[in-house]
């Protein structure tokens, strides 16, 4: 088993402690305070429950105990596949305790998917829910468990059926190990994936802890707030961006709602007096759509998070006046660097421009294609490191020789342009993936799938824009034999073992793809092309 490890230079990580940024808590450490301080707030709140500081504590140390009996040493990796439910927080500090790795998976992603991340995480487990959202998740474990030998446990919230029951678990102090060191790797987050499948991104104590600290101060959270996750818990940006973690860190009260929808999250807003929350631009323009005619009461909420993707000026006025809350831009990336709008900045810089990063030792380059500085207020590839900005991926040195410099910059994908008062605003992007409502699809990826259709020659996808997704994927296909019908192309990609909204959302067929005189480009100059072929035509 390959350890998991994250290593920044010794004496830059002596700078990040000496500076306080890494301040050596661990997740055991500040939950077990937290319930010491306050044992009976409530910590979570999720469908018909309720839970304390001190009970999340204890469920934590039970769960801990349960993976321990099983057989699981400390440094071994879990896949986590939960939705929006209190047991979420049980679960991964639960594995936090006995210093196992937890590897968080989307609930919208499928046997392809997993079994990639639980080979390359080497996992020794997978937690799923029984069913959620009229899928059942023993189906999936029991393809994934049968393909990777390394997974010896299917823990199971729920009916386990031939599985281990998490509710089944028993509390035993004697198992539980001394904690983690605060430089240890906590969990693993997973890339969006911009060229082909997906690697996994470890997070240290010390990195991610300092991340959702600061980023609790600066979006104002304290022990009053209610903090409500609407997107898949999963990701960094609720988990992270103040996040649940951010929330539970400063002693406030965590809501898990089950679906982003307005119905479900505004009668939760008004039942739990929600105060913040985060969303993906597609979703904010749904929620100030549903605003106007709601009878719901949204008076508590004082912030609204929006990120993931870029939030259009014309919407990121209407927030205030709409939903009576401020806006928070956040641009972020589960590689590391966070960008905020201040609460107290000016209207122009929170509609206009995507913030500025969190620390004062985020060090953010924007260079040309040549790799020169670009000035202030012209675009430029966005280049970052910092206390909380990973160094590398997970066992892949292929990737990590791509996406980092030698001297240990991100390349993060993202053109921006960094403003003369130090906000940035994101342009676009570098890379060919796209982003669908903050769900970035790799191209490569999805071309990789279709490619294995018999009727497919070739294959290439591209981002269009989408008034209500920001982008959504289009796949032009060469056809070999007789031409396919759109629908059986879906459908094809719907067998591959992919989250749903992998599946390209429009097709175009071609002849052929036009190639230079010289006969050869590039499949990026390609994907380029086509792109703006069609857009050509839509005009
Ligand atoms: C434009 N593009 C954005 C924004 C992210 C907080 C918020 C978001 C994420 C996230 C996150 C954007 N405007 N406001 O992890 O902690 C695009 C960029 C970026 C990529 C990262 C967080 N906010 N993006 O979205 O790892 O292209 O993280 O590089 O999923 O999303 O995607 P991801």
């Amino acid at each position: 088993m390959i350890p998991v490890t994250q290593i920044w230079p010794q004496d830059v990580a002596r700078r990040y402690r000496e500076k306080g940024y890494w301040n050596g808590e661990t997740f055991t450490s500040f939950l077990n305070r937290r319930a010491a301080m306050h044992p009976d707030r409530i910590a979570v709140v999720g469908d018909g429950v309720g839970w304390s500081y001190a009970e999340l504590q204890t469920r934590a140390e039970t769960v801990a105990a349960g993976f321990l009996a099983l057989g699981l040493a400390p440094g071994e990796r879990v896949v986590v596949q939960l939705p929006n439910i209190a047991e979420f927080l049980s679960v991964v500090f639960g594995l936090f305790r006995a210093r196992l790795i937890p590897v968080f998976a989307l609930p919208a992603q499928r046997l392809t998917e997993i079994r990639h991340f639980a080979q390359t995480a080497e996992a020794s487990a997978y937690v799923v829910k029984d069913r959620w959202d009229e899928f059942d998740y023993r189906h999936l474990a029991r393809a994934v468990k049968a393909e990777v030998p390394t997974l010896r446990h299917v823990v199971v919230v729920g009916e386990a059926e031939e599985f281990v029951p998490l509710d089944g678990f028993t509390p035993d102090a004697g198992l539980l190990p001394a904690d983690a060191a605060p430089c240890d790797v906590a969990f693993m987050q997973i890339s969006g994936g911009t060229t082909g499948l997906s690697k996994l991104i470890p997070r240290t104590h010390d990195d991610y802890i300092y991340s959702f600290r600061e980023s609790a101060r600066i979006c104002g959270l304290s022990e009053k707030s209610v903090l409500m996750v609407a997107l898949p818990a999963a990701h960094n940006f609720p988990m992270s961006s103040p996040g649940f973690f951010g929330a539970l860190y400063v002693g406030a009260r965590v809501v898990m709602s089950s679906s982003p929808s307005p119905d479900r999250a505004f009668a939760l807003i008004e039942r739990e007096r929600v105060t913040t929350t985060g969303l993906v631009p597609p979703l904010a323009l749904l929620w100030l759509q549903a605003a106007d005619t709601t009878s719901a009461d949204l008076s508590s909420l004082e912030v609204l998070h929006v990120g993931g993707a870029k939030l259009m000026p014309e919407v990121a006025r209407r927030v205030r006046p709409v939903l009576g809350c401020t806006l928070q831009q956040v641009f972020g990336m589960a590689e590391g660097l966070v960008n905020y709008t201040r609460l107290d900045d000016p209207e122009e810089v929170i509609v206009s421009t995507q913030g500025r990063p969190i620390s004062p030792d985020d060090e953010v380059l924007v260079l040309d294609d040549r790799g020169v500085p670009a000035p202030d207020g012209t675009p430029g590839h966005l280049l970052t490191r910092g206390p909380y900005t990973i160094r590398g991926y997970h066992n892949a040195p292929a990737a990590n020789q791509r996406a980092f410099t030698p001297d240990g910059f991100y390349r993060t994908g993202d053109i921006v342009v960094r403003r003369a008062d130090g906000n940035l605003v994101v342009q676009g992007r570098a890379g060919d993936h796209i982003n669908r409502a903050g769900e970035k699809i790799s191209a490569e990826e999805i071309e990789d799938h279709l490619l294995a259709h018999d009727n497919v020659f070739d294959a290439a996808v591209v981002s269009i824009p989408d008034d209500y997704l920001g982008e959504r994927s289009c796949a032009f296909i060469i056809p070999k034999g007789e031409k396919p019908r759109s629908a059986a192309i879906k459908a094809f990609m719907r067998t591959r073992g992919l989250a749903d909204f992998k599946v390209p959302d429009q097709i175009v067929f071609v002849e052929r793809f036009e190639t230079t005189a010289v006969g050869k480009i590039s499949r990026k100059e390609l994907r380029a092309r086509l792109r703006a072929q069609f857009l050509e035509t839509q005009r």
